[in-house]
Order: structure tokens, then C-alpha cells, then sequence
């Protein structure tokens, strides 16, 4: 989510109030700000996505709540010990949470493990009860999600797991001092640490029992908010959608059954049809690695009877395929929700598919690969069903929060209404022949340099000069995201002033920031040749600070607010078809940074939008990477017919950076000469020709700044208020529910107050 206060203070509209009455105070609301600590609830894109949707959902006054995991330990602190990721437990509960308020009455159980067994309800009707042999409470955490300027105040809310009550007083009666203890220990684990990985997952089963857990509770309380209302589940579809974010929560289409049938006495077919119509399905990758899938003995022993519900939803499922495609064993082998090729696995994405009303990618191109690939036989059953929803991101923190200096520039030329509808930035369009207002931007664009070469300084101890262009590549470390390309491209330029010192270059500064999942091994290797390359460029004396490369450690959410503002350069540079959207891309283009991408994901959109002449593209496009594949791409025809990078690779292996340590990088080396999965030494060169490209249009930095405001001015379609309304219209038919305060309205009516008497009152 980030940090909370300014954005409430935004959202509120009363930050500059605030700011002052703090001032008064002899303090400044700047610090208070730096001293809140933020929830690291998520690992990257998927989880900042669901929270720009909340900061939007909220401004658009779409009723919503946004359910989760209150993880005792979020996403780990990074420190960097000689140019390694160190993992860090994040103790971000340690002085305790203002912003949430424990609703301990609302607490359900969850069981887990167990057995099922059958029995003959009324009219003698075959029922089935599960008994479990554990059960846990999970108390719901809510914390106000507030709408910009706007009365309504969403829901998220957050199950913490608890040993229940009654456990722990069975045990102690009967003496068991030590088992109830465990029970609570055992209990507590579920929502202790989130797992820190972004794309692979690693079939734990705490992970499912996490899963469960969050998913069990929030079915459970919104059918309790259900029924407040209505005096049945009937209509329960109409009332409420569940919006899966990605598969991780799927188990819930098994859960709702359960439900509605165990629970709830609810015939299959009717069930059925409810959890059909409450479902959708957002995927978010396309790595056929990170697709979710479950041994079914893991899951029977965990989940007893919601495997007995995935079978029975299968069989139902397949005999539609067989009815459409008499015969066709393959098919059905394929779509199926149980992969029985080996070891028996439940498909978390085809339960996702078959158990829900509508599938979306979350970016064109994304969605495209969708109904091509990986779901592409699901296509072929129900192509109504499969949407795209282009992502996009809350100009609230990632502009008017992040970046005061360009939102107050931006104002003072076209009003403040751009915050609520981003398409307003168009207007900017027509300052782009005003000298003035180019060197305002650039002033703007310098001031804030200026910041992160402090802040850099600071946590990295490293002098960069705020004159130099800023080239920024801030996300998960990923060989899909190829951080290691742009290595080489530095690498390329110092040995361009090697071999001669006095060539006339670009001064840049590289800015890398991001975690790597701490079992992932390439991913942490890659951060250490980045700080490598770094140590040796830094301080090579023939370089005279014409290259700097930082590597800023504990890239979270507070820190990518300093960075996307001050880019110049924005790094889009993943494997054509690997990266499903990318949501940094759009907050870097927000704050006039220029990108330089493949045509990959939303990268495709943003340059669709911004004109092609404003965008730096290269690289291999999506068709090409697997033709080249298919025809069998060896990377070591690039490696021999081009010198420039076999000096760079051989450097790397020979240890020229790293104290001659030949052993270190070779890993890296190994996979980029006999594999290269990703395809860096096919692009290499495209991308340097590029950045050379980059480099010239820099030189004119005027030219530059029209780019730069171009931009921001075409950046209308990346705001989450614009994905959220095409969830509204196309997946969950809902309206805004505009809130009125009742109580200031009332006291308006009958007293007559002045509103001015309040903004001026102050307490004695
Ligand atoms: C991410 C995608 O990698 C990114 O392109 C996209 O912008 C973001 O989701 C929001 O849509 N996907 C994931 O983080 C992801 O799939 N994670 C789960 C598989 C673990």
C-alpha cells in the first residue's frame, strides 16, 4: 500500500491545511511523513496494482472491499554486504499500526485437514459434512481506504489467524499445557510471513493453507454482510463479485461451493450457478513456471472435501468438452482441472477458468497471449468470457504525492481537474511551443534530481551529479526483466572511454533498485554484478564521473516515490511476451521520464499513446523471440560475430570485475553463451544502438523536454480510474454509490452552518 498518512491528507483534500497547523507546531509534516513505516503486504506489481484499484474503486465511489492477509512480517528489508542481497525480517508491526482497527466480533473459523463423510440430511437427501482436525480464528484488520475528494471510504481488510478460543480450553482441560500452546503456535504461523517470491511459486504447504485461510474467511464474511441484507443466498451473485488476483485465492470457487451447499443447504446446479456469476479471473503472467498448481495429496490432506468438489466440478466440466469434442482424449487431458501426466496436480488457472464469469489479461498485447497460449483452448469453449483490462495506476500517490513540484507546474496551467480525470492532461499538449513552460519543466525536472542524488548519497554513499541523465531500471530482479542487459550496455560505454578517455559521451547515471526472491539464485547474482560493475566503474579514474551506477538498496514503495519523479530515462527492457503489463512503466511516463522498451506488455499501449517518435523501441517483438526459438537460436552466433560483445562477455567471465575471481559470474556467463532463455545476446545490439539514440536526443535536451511533456500529457489511459471503469462497465455491472454525510448534512440544513466557520476554527 505504501505509507498511509500523505495520501489520506491528499485524498482528503486538506494537505496543505495540515501542513501549515504542523508548521505552526514548529515541525514540519514532511518528517512526520518519513517516520511512518509502510506495509509491505506484497511482492511487487500484482500487489501495488490491487491498491491503486483500491485508491480508484474508492474515488469512484464503487463500494468495494479489499480483502487479504495482515502478514506479521511483510515483504523482507534489503541490505546490500558487499554487493549481495541480504534478507532482512520486516518488523513493520513492531510499534504497533494506527491506521487499523481490529473487528475482533467479526472473527470467523477456518478449518483445515481432516476427513469428509456422508450423510442423509432431510428427506433423506445425500449430504456431506466435513470434520475437520484443526480450526483456526481469523480476526479481520480494517483499514480505510479514502476516495479523492469524495465521501466514500472503502474496506481493506486484512485476516490475521488466531488460535481459537475453545482449543485452547479443551486442551488446558484436559492438562495438555504444551498442546494448546502448539495449537497456537501452529495457528499463528499461518498469517506470520508473507513468501517472498514474485513469480515461481513453490507448492508449501503453508502457502496453501494461507491461501485458504484468507479465502475461507472472506467468502464467510461476506456472506454474513449478505445476509444483514437479504433473506437468502439466492441473489447473492447480484449482490457481490469476487475479483480474483490471479489465481492465489482460486480455492475460493471450492470454498463458495462448500458453502453454499454444506453449509448453506444448497443444491449443486443452484450453487453452482451462483459461484459462476460471482467469480472473474485477472491473470497476471504469462511464465508457465509462475502458473499455479497444487499435488492433489498436499491438497486432499489439507483440503479434504473441496477436492471432492474440484473432482465433481471436473467431471461435470468434462463432459461438456466431451459432448463438443466426441473423442478428442488429448483435449480433454489438457483442459482438465487435474494434470495427471505424472504426479497428480489440481491446475489452479483452469479452476479459475472453468469456475468464473469472465478472464482477463492485464494488458493488449498480455491478453492476446492469453487466448493465443496459455488458456487458448479455454478460449476456444467460451471466447465471450475473455476480456482484456489494461492496467493502470493512481495518479493520486504517483503524481500529486509523489511529485508536488511538476503537479503544482501542471496546475498552474490547467487546473486541478486532471487529478480526477487524467485525459485532462491533453491540455498540456498546448504548452509544448512555450519556451517558458519548457524551462519551468526542466527546472522541476532538476530541483527533483537534485533530491535523489541527496538520498543516493546518503544510502549509497555514492556522488552522482543531478546534471548527468538519470537512466533508471527500479522493479523485481528477474532474468525476464533482464537487468543483466542493461549491465552490459554500461559495460559497453566504459569501454568505450577505456579505449579512448576523452571521447565525448553522455554523462548517465544508472539507477538500479529491486529485490530478488531470496531462493533465486541468478536474480541475486545479477545484483551482485551490478554493484560489481558499479565498484569498478565508479571509481575508475579515466571514467571522471561520466558514469555512475547506484544500486539503491530496499526498493519499496516509499523509495520509488524519490525515483520515478527524477528519471530521465525509464528501463522497459523485458523479453518481448515475458512481462504481462508492467505498472512502473506508466508511473515513470506520468513524471516525464522517456522510455526505452521492447513491445512488450502495457509498453506497447504507452507507445501507442504517446506517439512512436516519443518512445525508444528495440528489440526482438513476441513472433520473433519464438520463431528464432523454434528455428533453434544459439547465442553463441551473436557472442562470436559481434566484437563488441564478446570483449564485454569475456570481461565479465575473466573477472575484470571482480578482483579476478573468474568463478563468480560464471553461472551468469554460462547462461547467457549455452542458453540465453531471455535472449539478451539476440537484442544486444538493437539495445545499445538504442541507447545510443538516447544519448543524441538527450544532447538536445530541448527537444528532449517537448518529449518529456509529451508524455505526461498523453498519459490519460494509465490511470487506474480508467481500468476501473472498464471493470465496472464489462465484468462487475455496477454504478457508483455516491455517499452523502448525513450528519453535516443535516446540521447544514438546520443550523445553517457556514462551512468557512470550521476550515477557521481552532480548538482553545
Ligand atoms: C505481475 C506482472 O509481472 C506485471 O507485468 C504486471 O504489471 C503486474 O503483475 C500487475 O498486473 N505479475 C505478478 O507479479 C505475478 O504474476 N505474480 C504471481 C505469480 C506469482
Amino acid at each position: 500500500m505504501g505509507p498511509h498518512l500523505g495520501n489520506n491528507l491528499i485524498n482528503l483534500n486538506i494537505y496543505e491545511q495540515v501542513r501549515q497547523a504542523i508548521e505552526e507546531c514548529g515541525l514540519t509534516l514532511q518528517d512526520l511523513i518519513d517516520q511512518e513505516e509502510e506495509p509491505g503486504l506484497g511482492n511487487g506489481g500484482l500487489g501495488r496494482l490491487a491498491a491503486c484499484y483500491m485508491d480508484s474503486m474508492a474515488t469512484l465511489d464503487i463500494p468495494a472491499i479489499g480483502y487479504g492477509i495482515r502478514y506479521e512480517f511483510g515483504i523482507f528489508d534489503q541490505e546490500i554486504r558487499d554487493g549481495w542481497q541480504v534478507e532482512i525480517t520486516d518488523k513493520w508491526l513492531r510499534y504497533g499500526n494506527p491506521w487499523e482497527i481490529a473487528r475482533t466480533e467479526a472473527a470467523v473459523e477456518v478449518g483445515l485437514g481432516g476427513r469428509t463423510e456422508s450423510y442423509s440430511g432431510e428427506q433423506g437427501r445425500y449430504r456431506v459434512r466435513w470434520i475437520p482436525d484443526r480450526v483456526v480464528r481469523g480476526v479481520p484488520y480494517d483499514t480505510p481506504i479514502l476516495g479523492y475528494k469524495t465521501n466514500t471510504a472503502n474496506t481493506m481488510r486484512l485476516w490475521k489467524a488466531e488460535a481459537p478460543e475453545s482449543f485452547n480450553f479443551e486442551a488446558f482441560n484436559v492438562g495438555d499445557y504444551y498442546g494448546a500452546v502448539n495449537q497456537k503456535t501452529y495457528s499463528e504461523n499461518i498469517t506470520k510471513v508473507l513468501y517472498p517470491n514474485d513469480e515461481p511459486i513453490q507448492g508449501k504447504q503453508l502457502r496453501l493453507e494461507q491461501q485458504y485461510f484468507f479465502v475461507s474467511c472472506s467468502l464467510q464474511d461476506m456472506i454474513r454482510i449478505h445476509l444483514l441484507r437479504n433473506s437468502s443466498l439466492d441473489n447473492f451473485h447480484e449482490k457481490f463479485t469476487a475479483q480474483l488476483n490471479d489465481t492465489h485465492p482460486t480455492v475460493g470457487v471450492a470454498e463458495l461451493m462448500r458453502l453454499l451447499i454444506d453449509v448453506h443447504g444448497m443444491e449443486w446446479d443452484q450453487a453452482w450457478n451462483i459461484t459462476q456469476n460471482t467469480f472473474a479471473y485477472t491473470n497476471h503472467t504469462l511464465l508457465p513456471e509462475a502458473l499455479e498448481k497444487w499435488q492433489v495429496e498436499l491438497f486432499g490432506s489439507l483440503l479434504p472435501r473441496h477436492l471432492e468438489i474440484i473432482y465433481e466440478i471436473n467431471q461435470r466440466f468434462l463432459d461438456t468438452v466431451r459432448e463438443r469434442y466426441p473423442g478428442d482424449n488429448g483435449k480433454l487431458s489438457r483442459l482438465s482441472l487435474i494434470d495427471d501426466s505424472g504426479s497428480k496436480y489440481v491446475r489452479m488457472a483452469h479452476l479459475a477458468c472453468v469456475g468464473s464469469m469472465a478472464i482477463n489479461g492485464v494488458a493488449a498485447l498480455h491478453t492476446e497471449l492469453l487466448k493465443a497460449n496459455v488458456l487458448h483452448e479455454f478460449y476456444e469453449l467460451w471466447p465471450e468470457k475473455f476480456t482484456n483490462k489494461t492496467n493502470g495506476v493512481t495518479p493520486r500517490r504517483w503524481m500529486v504525492l509523489s511529485n508536488p513540484r511538476l503537479t503544482y507546474l501542471i496546475s498552474s496551467k490547467i487546473g486541478e481537474d486532471w487529478i480526477k480525470n487524467l485525459y485532462e492532461l491533453r491540455k498540456l499538449e498546448e504548452f509544448v511551443n512555450d519556451a517558458g513552460f519548457r524551462e519551468a519543466w526542466r527546472q522541476v525536472k532538476r530541483e527533483i534530481k537534485g533530491d535523489l542524488a541527496q538520498k543516493i548519497q546518503q544510502c549509497c554513499n555514492i556522488t552522482v551529479n543531478p546534471d548527468t541523465l538519470f537512466d533508471v531500471q527500479v522493479k523485481r530482479i528477474h532474468e525476464y526483466k533482464r537487468q543483466h542487459l542493461n549491465v552490459l550496455h554500461i559495460i559497453t560505454l566504459y569501454n568505450r572511454i577505456k579505449r579512448d578517455p576523452n571521447i565525448d559521451i553522455v554523462p548517465r547515471t544508472f539507477v538500479f533498485g529491486g529485490k530478488a526472491a531470496p531462493s533465486y539464485f541468478m536474480a541475486k547474482l545479477i545484483i551482485k554484478l551490478i554493484n560489481s560493475v558499479g565498484a569498478v566503474v565508479n571509481n575508475d579514474s579515466d571514467v571522471r564521473d561520466r558514469l555512475k551506477v547506484a544500486f539503491i538498496p530496499d526498493y519499496n514503495v516509499t523509495m520509488s516515490q524519490k525515483v520515478y519523479p527524477a528519471a530521465d530515462l525509464s528501463e522497459q527492457i523485458s523479453t518481448a511476451g515475458k512481462e504481462a503489463s508492467g505498472t512502473g512503466n506508466m508511473k515513470f511516463s506520468m513524471n516525464g521520464a522517456l522510455t526505452i522498451g521492447t513491445l512488450d506488455g502495457a509498453n506497447v499501449e504507452i507507445r501507442e499513446e504517446v506517439g512512436a517518435d516519443n518512445f525508444f523501441l528495440f528489440g526482438l517483438k513476441t513472433e520473433a523471440v519464438d520463431e528464432m526459438k523454434s528455428q533453434g537460436y544459439n547465442p553463441l552466433d551473436h557472442y562470436n560475430s559481434n566484437p563488441t560483445l564478446k570483449e564485454v562477455i569475456d570481461q565479465i567471465a575473466s573477472g575484470y570485475f571482480s578482483n579476478g575471481d573468474a568463478d563468480l559470474f560464471r553461472p551468469l556467463v554460462d547462461s547467457l553463451l549455452y542458453n540465453d532463455q531471455y535472449m539478451l545476446l539476440a537484442d544486444y545490439q538493437p539495445y545499445i544502438d538504442c541507447q545510443d539514440r538516447v544519448s543524441q536526443t538527450y544532447r538536445d535536451y530541448d527537444h528532449w523536454t517537448r518529449m518529456s511533456i509529451l508524455n505526461v500529457a498523453r498519459m490519460g489511459k494509465f490511470s487506474s480510474d480508467r481500468s476501473i471503469q472498464d471493470y465496472c462497465r464489462d465484468i462487475w455491472k455496477v454504478q457508483a454509490v455516491p455517499v452523502e454525510l448525513q450528519d453535516y448534512v443535516q446540521a447544514k440544513a438546520s443550523f445553517k452552518v457556514d462551512p468557512q466557520q470550521f476550515a477557521g476554527s481552532r480548538p482553545q
